[in-house]
C-alpha cells in the first residue's frame, strides 16, 4: 500500500458470515476478516446467520437485515461484507435497508488483486476481471455508481471503468483481452526459448510461503509479505541442482477457498506458468490449523485451471513454526533453510526419472563428443578404463536425435539403458 493509502482510516465494516449447510471452508471467518483487513477495512462486528439457502431477495432472512441496520447505526459503520456472492438485485436490496455499502466475497477478492496489481498484466487481468464481474450485473448496479471516494471496491484499475455504460464496458473488455493476448504472445515466445528446460512451478494457498521458497532456493529477491495475494504475477528463476544441471522454477499467483471464476479466466496468461510445468511442488503451510481444507483446496484449484494431471510434490513450508512432521511430503523451512537440500535432490530425482536414459561407449577416447555430451546432457558417470574404454551413463536434455547423430559420427556405441539414473 501506498503511504496515501496508509493514512486513510480504515473502512468501517461489519462482517455477515452465513452459514448454507456446509462446514466454514477452509478459511472460516478469520480468512474473511483476514481479506477485509487486506482490502483496507477494519471488522467492528460479525454477525452470522445459517440458512437452509439464502433468501432470494435479501440473500439473509428479513429480521437479519433489521439486526444488521441496527448494529451498523450504532457501531456508526459504512460497510456490509459477505461471505458469498450475491445477485444485483440482493445487494441493492441489502444497501438500500441498511444504508451501507454492500460488498460480496468476489468484490472483496477483486478489491484485493486491484490494489496489489504491480505489473501491466497484473493490472490489465484485474480491470478484466472486475469488468467482466459488473457486465452482466450492470443494469442492478446503480448503487455502484454512487460509490463515490475512496474504500473497498471503488479502488484500483477498474474505477473508472465501473462508470461506463454497458457498451463501453464491452469494448474496454475488448480492449484488454487484445492487449493481454499480445503480451502472452510474448511471454509465449520467451517461454518456447526455455521450451526445452525442465519446469518447476510453485502452487499452494495464498501466504503459505511460495515466493519465499523461490528467494531461498534461487538466491532470488521476489517481494515477500506476510498478506494474501502478495504475488499477482509470475517470476522465473534458475534453480541449480547439485548433480543435475539446472532447472527453471517459477513463483506465481496464490490460491483460496472459492477463488472467483472471473479471476480464474482473466488470469489465463499468469495461469500458463502452472499449466506448462514439468512438476508441481504443493506449497503448504504447516503451522496453519487449516492446512488440510487448504490443500484439498489447491488440488481442487489446480484441476479448475486444467493443471490437475501434472505431477506434483507435496511441501510442507514453515517447519520452524510446528514439530509436526505429516506423513507423505517433504518438511522445509524457506526461512531457516531446514529440508530445502532433501527438496532439491527429490526435485532432482524426479527430473531424473523423467529422463531417457543411454550408455555411451567409446573404445578410442573423443573429445568432442564428451564434450558434447557434458554440455547437452545429464550425466550419472563417466567410468575410463584401463585398457582405454571409455563408458559414459547419460540423458540428452533435448530428445535423443543429437546424441544418436554424434554417436555414429564418432562410431561409438550408444544402448538404451533401463535405469532411470
Ligand atoms: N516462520 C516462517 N515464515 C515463513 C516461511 N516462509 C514464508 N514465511 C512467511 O510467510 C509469509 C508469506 O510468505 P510469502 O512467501 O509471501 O507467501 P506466498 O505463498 O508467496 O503468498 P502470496 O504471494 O500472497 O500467495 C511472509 O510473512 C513470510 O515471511 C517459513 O518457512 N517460516
Ligand atoms: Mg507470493
Amino acid at each position: 500500500m501506498t503511504t496515501l493509502e496508509r493514512s486513510t482510516p480504515p473502512e468501517r465494516v461489519i462482517l455477515v458470515t452465513v452459514g448454507l449447510g456446509r462446514s466454514a471452508g477452509a478459511g472460516g471467518d478469520e480468512e474473511m476478516v483476514r481479506l477485509i483487513g487486506t482490502a483496507g477495512g477494519a471488522v467492528l462486528d460479525t454477525i452470522h446467520q445459517n440458512l437452509a439457502r439464502p433468501d432470494a431477495v435479501s440473500f439473509v432472512g428479513r429480521g437479519k437485515v433489521e439486526e444488521i441496520t441496527r448494529r451498523a447505526e450504532e457501531l456508526e459503520a459504512t460497510t456490509i461484507v459477505l461471505n458469498h456472492n450475491l445477485t444485483p438485485g440482493q445487494v441493492t436490496r441489502l444497501e438500500r435497508a441498511t444504508r451501507c455499502k454492500v460488498i460480496d466475497r468476489t468484490e472483496l477478492i477483486l478489491a484485493i488483486f486491484a490494489l496489489n496489481a504491480r505489473t501491466v498484466q497484473a493490472r490489465l487481468q484485474i480491470e478484466l476481471a472486475q469488468l467482466r464481474y459488473t457486465l452482466p450485473r450492470l443494469s442492478g448496479m446503480w448503487h455502484h455508481f454512487s460509490r463515490l471516494g475512496a474504500g473497498i471496491g471503488t479502488r484500483g484499475p477498474g474505477e473508472t471503468q465501473l462508470e461506463v455504460d454497458r457498451r463501453r464496458a464491452r469494448a474496454r473488455i475488448s480492449t484488454l483481452e487484445t492487449r493481454l493476448a499480445a503480451l502472452e504472445t510474448g511471454a509465449r515466445l520467451r517461454r518456447s526459448a526455455r521450451a526445452e528446460m525442465f519446469k518447476v512451478s510453485l502452487v499452494g494457498y495464498t501466504n503459505a510461503g511460495k515466493s519465499s521458497l523461490l528467494n531461498a532456493l534461487c538466491e532470488a529477491s521476489v517481494p515477500v509479505e506476510d498478506k494474501l495475494f502478495a504475488t499477482l504475477d509470475t517470476t522465473s528463476r534458475r534453480l541449480s541442482l547439485p548433480g543435475s544441471g539446472t532447472a527453471l522454477l517459477s513463483d506465481t499467483v496464490g490460491f483460496i477457498d472459492r477463488l472467483p471464476e472471473t479471476l480464474v479466466t482473466s488470469f489465463q496468461g499468469t495461469l500458463d506458468v502452472v499449466r506448462e510445468a514439468d512438476l508441481l511442488l504443493l506449497v503448504a503451510d504447516i503451522s496453519c490449523p487449516d492446512r488440510e481444507e487448504r490443500l484439498a483446496v489447491v488440488t481442487s484449484t489446480l484441476d479448475r485451471i486444467g493443471a490437475g494431471g501434472i505431477p506434483r510434490l507435496l511441501v510442507w513450508n514453515k517447519a520452524d513454526l510446528s514439530p509436526r512432521r505429516p506423513p507423505g511430503g517433504l518438511s522445509v523451512s524457506a526461512l531457516t533453510g531446514e529440508g530445502l537440500e532433501d527438496l532439491m535432490d527429490a526435485v532432482s530425482g524426479f527430473w531424473k526419472k523423467t529422463l531417457a536414459w543411454y550408455t555411451v561407449s567409446m573404445d578410442i577416447p573423443h573429445g568432442g563428443l564428451e564434450n558434447w555430451i557434458r554440455r547437452n546432457c545429464l550425466v550419472e558417470s563417466s567410468v575410463k578404463s584401463d585398457s582405454g574404454r571409455t563408458v559414459i551413463h547419460c540423458a540428452p536434455l533435448r530428445g535423443k536425435g543429437e546424441l544418436v547423430s554424434r554417436v555414429n559420427a564418432a562410431s561409438a556405441e550408444l544402448q538404451p539403458s533401463e535405469d532411470a539414473g
